[in-house]
Order: structure tokens, then sequence, then C-alpha cells
């Protein structure tokens, strides 16, 4: 990994940290930046031995949200060419489980970053925010989406359209943020959730979480069907086998993510 890299990837297998690495801008999301981090986290997502990923910023910031000084020079054509719409949409589509890690602020694109994560893991000293529209623009990578489903239309749209920033645990009451840690603990605890995953069987992980995910997306009556489906999918892998005899047989299972 170059000294210079935009994100630093740090493996500690079944777990990875992936951590942005532009803590002078606050982690602002060039355009660089959002291209080395989805081909890192293709990589991973590709890679059996990483069961996990940790999506962390530094601690005064996990990131402030898309490169203004990038955007001041585009114009919207050169945003569409940009094909900036597919790098998030790689993200969202990633199977592994993904823990965003945050601390500091997470603003704007930083916090659709973290909304695209499966969960957040905040420090006491997070702020979240989409002030987007102060800049004359709207939020474009799920804000005004992911936000308002998470925390509802009334909290939503005073973060919108006022700009405000929720602290953690205005955040965590909303049903933003998974949990809340001490300032010092928030990577360590980040990291444990990860473990936590990790230990788990890998295809029901990404089962599960294609079946959460779907929540969102559907009726009740198909996401039922759908997570019914997927239940009988899961009783088809070795990883259920061995999780159903290992408890019988009082042993902790060895799963094998088949
Ligand atoms: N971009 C570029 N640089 C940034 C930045 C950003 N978003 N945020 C901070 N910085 C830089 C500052 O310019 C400053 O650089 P220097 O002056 O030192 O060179 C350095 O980081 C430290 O920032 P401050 O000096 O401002 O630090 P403070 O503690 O005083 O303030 C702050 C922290 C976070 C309150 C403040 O920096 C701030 O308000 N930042 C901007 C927050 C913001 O408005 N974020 C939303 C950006 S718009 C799209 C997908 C996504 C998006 C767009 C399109 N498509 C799919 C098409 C997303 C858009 C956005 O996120």
């Amino acid at each position: 990994m170059s000294a210079d890299a935009l994100v630093l990837v740090e493996r500690d297998e079944p777990i990875v940290v992936v951590t942005l690495n532009r803590p002078k801008q606050l982690n602002a999301l060039s355009e660089p930046l959002m291209e080395e981090l989805v081909e890192r986290l293709a990589e991973l997502d590709r890679d059996p031995a990483i069961r996990c990923i940790v999506l962390a910023g530094s601690e005064r910031a996990f990131a402030a949200g898309a490169d203004i000084g990038e955007m001041a020079e585009a114009g919207a054509i050169d945003m569409l060419y940009a094909r900036r719409v597919e790098r998030w949409d790689a993200i969202r589509k990633l199977w592994t489980p993904l823990v965003a890690a945050v601390s500091g602020f997470c603003l704007g694109g930083g916090n659709e970053l973290a909304m695209s994560c499966d969960l957040i893991v905040a420090s006491e000293t997070a702020k979240f925010g989409q002030p987007e529209t102060g800049l004359g623009i709207i939020p474009g990578a799920g804000g005004t989406q992911r936000l308002t489903r998470a925390i509802g239309k009334a909290k939503a749209m005073d973060v919108v359209l006022s700009g405000r920033f929720l602290d953690a645990r205005e955040a965590e009451r909303a049903g933003l943020v998974a949990r809340v840690v001490a300032r010092e603990a928030w990577l360590e605890e980040a990291k444990h959730v990860a473990r936590e995953i990790a230990a788990k069987a890998p295809v029901a992980q990404r089962l599960a979480k294609e079946a959460v995910n779907r929540a969102y997306e559907t009726t009740l009556e198909l996401g039922l069907e759908h997570e019914r489906r997927l239940l009988y999918l899961a009783f088809a892998s070795d990883d259920a086998r061995e999780g159903l005899t290992a408890f019988a047989e009082k042993r902790d299972p060895d799963f094998q993510g088949r």
C-alpha cells in the first residue's frame, strides 16, 4: 500500500478495517478517494477470508461530505459522466457485512456513505447531518431516501431542510445508529461488533443482510415470501448443517462459508 493511499486497508482476519485517509480535508470524498474505496471494497468482498468489513474515518471526521472544491468545478453533465452514482450503488451491493465506525463529522455524502453500510457504530462525539441545501444542492446518494427510512419524515425533514446536526445519542434514539460508545472506544467497539458478525455463518449472514435490506423495498407479503425462500436456501448450506449439529453436540461451530 503506498504511503499516499487515500484508503488504508488493515487486515485482521476474519475482519478488515478500511480507513478513509484524507484526514486534513476531514475525509472529503473526492472522486479519486471514492474510486479507490470502491476498488478496495470490491477486492475484499471477493475474499473468502474476510467475513466483515469495518469502514472508518479519523477521530475528527468519518467524512465531511463529497469534495466541495471538486463539485464547485463540475457542471451537471460532468457529474453525470463521472458515474458517481454507480460507485455508491457498488457499495450498496456488497455481500460482506459492513460496519461504519463513525467518530466526529459524518456529513452529506459522508452520512450517505455511513448509511450505505449495514450498521453504524458511533462515538459519542459523532455528528450526523445533511447540510447540502446550504450549498445550493440536495443530498444525492441516498440522503433523502435512506435517512427518511431510518429516522422517519419529521426528523429527516428537520435534518435535510434546516441542516442541523444530530449528535450520536439523538441519532441512536432516532434509529440511525446501532450503538453509541465512549470517545476512546469507537474503533475498538466497531471491530468488536465486526468480530461478532464474522463469527456467525457467512452464508446465513449474506442471506440475512439481503432479507433485511429487502424490507425497505417491498410489501410485507412479498418480503415475508422472500425471507422464507432465503431461509430454505440457508437450510441447504453446509454451514446450516454445521451450526445445527454443533449446537446439538455442545461445541463451537466451524463455519466454512459453504
Ligand atoms: N469538501 C472539501 N473540503 C472540506 C470539506 C468538504 N466537504 N469539509 C471540510 N473540508 C476541508 C476544509 O476546507 C478545511 O480545509 P483547509 O481550509 O484546512 O485547507 C479542512 O477540511 C478542515 O475544515 P474546517 O476548517 O472547515 O474545520 P471546522 O472544524 O471549522 O469545520 C465542518 C468542520 C465539517 C463543520 C466544516 O468543514 C464544513 O461545514 N464542511 C462542509 C460540510 C458539508 O457541507 N458537507 C456536504 C458536502 S456536499 C453525489 C453523491 C453525493 C454527493 C453529491 C453527489 N452523486 C451520486 C452525484 C454529496 C454531496 C455532499 O456531500
